[in-house]
């Protein structure tokens, strides 16, 4: 048993998925024997209804000034981003705006406010990529948000017209302590923006690799209602996203400030009627999180029978939660192409996989390759066709496991 991140309600977890690495702790044979582990458990509170882990490492061996994930690996995730503060822009700021963006990374959307001269700050504790924002142009100061920050911006440079996240708002514990400093944070007419993958997708597609350390929470326009709700912020809208394998936008503000959009009461009904609200849902999700896994077991160990090369495509943090659970290693998947540089000639963390540059897999075709970056599929499809006509298939597993050739 343990309390709810929320609401602190006791709660007990679904599910196990076993002694995990951290998602994105590639690493090199030297360290293999101080490597991290912790047990990675899924909950679900009936009264806030948040889905979440029960335990997870500590902030700073996650994010740090080698953090493995550069956003700007994906051209198609750069269009979204210009997209979402394109809207910004054009639907949000006054004249002489402010606008905040968590987890900032390498500056993939406040690239689009900087390059308009519009006043910026980017708050973003992993050193290395907030640097490669910052060759950009961008201004952004390595910190973990909380309140006390919120109030130390505030002071030295007012309140924010807009508050944008992506991607970062399901990895904060402290949640309690952000909706605070957000609240602080936001003009009177100010809007809250931000995205994360959606519980509502996950179940659907059972892409239990959304679940890792980093992912403290998944989200859903409930949920999110509730813990907004305490701190005097309103939910007014919710806009469905296909990134990152199906996301949600929240879109909130000070509470009564404005118009209340009939999305956010049909997202509300919606999860209702797929009873994500309810605890038998979760056993479900289990089930098919173990079906998965025989099935795409059963598969690799089948393919290595008759002799086939895999390999795989995208060290994802995600791929982490899929090559543990699984018990996948080196003698199923020879190596995993990765285009991120601070990932290459590394090992995948638990499993051990190499992690080769891209060219080897381009130099090289393998019989099969694990498409381990599902969500930028229509991206990586567009740019692979050779790897198709000349007889490789791809192994997807996420809506469900199968080869596509
Ligand atoms: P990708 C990370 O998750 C971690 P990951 C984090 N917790 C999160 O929530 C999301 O990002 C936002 C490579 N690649 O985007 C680059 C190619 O090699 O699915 C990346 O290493 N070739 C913050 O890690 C990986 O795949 C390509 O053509 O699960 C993709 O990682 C493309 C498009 C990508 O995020
Ligand atoms: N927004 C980008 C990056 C997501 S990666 C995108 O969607 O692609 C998540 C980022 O959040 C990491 O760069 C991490 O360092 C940062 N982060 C983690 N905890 C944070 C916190 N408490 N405050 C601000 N940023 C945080
Ligand atoms: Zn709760």
């Amino acid at each position: 048993m343990c309390r709810c991140l929320i609401c602190e309600t006791q709660i007990k977890s679904f599910m196990s998925f076993g002694r995990m690495p951290l998602g994105n702790g590639f690493l090199a044979p030297e360290n293999y024997s101080k490597e991290y582990f912790f047990d990675m458990d899924a909950a679900f509170c009936e009264k806030c209804k948040m889905f979440q882990l029960t335990q997870q490492p500590d902030e700073e061996q996650m994010f740090h000034e080698n953090y493995a994930f550069f956003s700007g690996t994906s051209v198609f995730m750069a269009k979204h981003f210009q997209e979402f503060a394109e809207d910004v822009i054009k639907n949000y700021l006054q004249s002489d705006p402010f606008v905040v963006e968590l987890g900032s990374n390498d500056g993939i959307m406040l690239k689009n406010f900087a390059d308009r001269g519009i006043r910026h700050l980017g708050v973003e504790p992993s050193n290395n990529v907030a640097e490669a924002a910052r060759k950009k142009g961008i201004e952004c100061i390595t910190e973990f948000f909380n309140e006390d920050l919120a109030e130390k911006i505030v002071k030295e440079k007012g309140q924010a017209d807009a508050f944008l996240a992506a991607n970062v708002m399901c990895h904060i514990p402290y949640l309690h302590s952000v909706v605070k400093g957000i609240a602080t944070l936001l003009k009177p007419n100010g809007i809250v923006m931000f995205e994360d993958p959606y519980l509502g997708d996950v179940f659907q597609k059972t892409s239990y690799d959304q679940i890792y350390d980093e992912h403290t929470f998944l989200f859903s326009a409930t949920s999110i209602q509730y813990l907004f709700g305490v701190h005097g912020l309103e939910l007014i809208d919710v806009i469905h996203q296909e990134t990152h394998g199906g996301s949600m936008r929240y879109v909130l503000s000070h509470k009564g400030a404005r118009a209340v959009s009939d999305g956010v009461k049909n997202q509300l009904d919606f999860e209702k009627s797929f009873k994500l609200d309810q605890s038998a849902s979760y056993l479900q999700f289990k089930q098919n999180c173990e079906r998965s896994r025989e099935e795409l077991v059963a598969l690799l160990k089948d393919l290595k029978s008759q002799g086939k090369r895999v390999a795989g495509y995208g060290a994802t943090s995600k791929s982490t939660t899929i090559l543990n659970y699984c018990g996948i290693g080196p003698d199923l998947i020879e190596y995993i192409s990765d285009t991120t540089p601070i990932k290459q000639g590394k090992y995948t963390p638990g499993a051990h996989i190499p992690v080769k540059p891209y060219d080897e897999f381009k130099g090289n075709y393998p019989d099969y390759a694990v498409l381990f970056a599902w969500n930028h599929a229509k991206e990586i499809m567009a740019k692979e066709q050779d790897f198709l006509h000349s007889g490789g298939k791809w192994i997807v597993f996420v809506p469900k496991v199968e080869v596509l050739d």
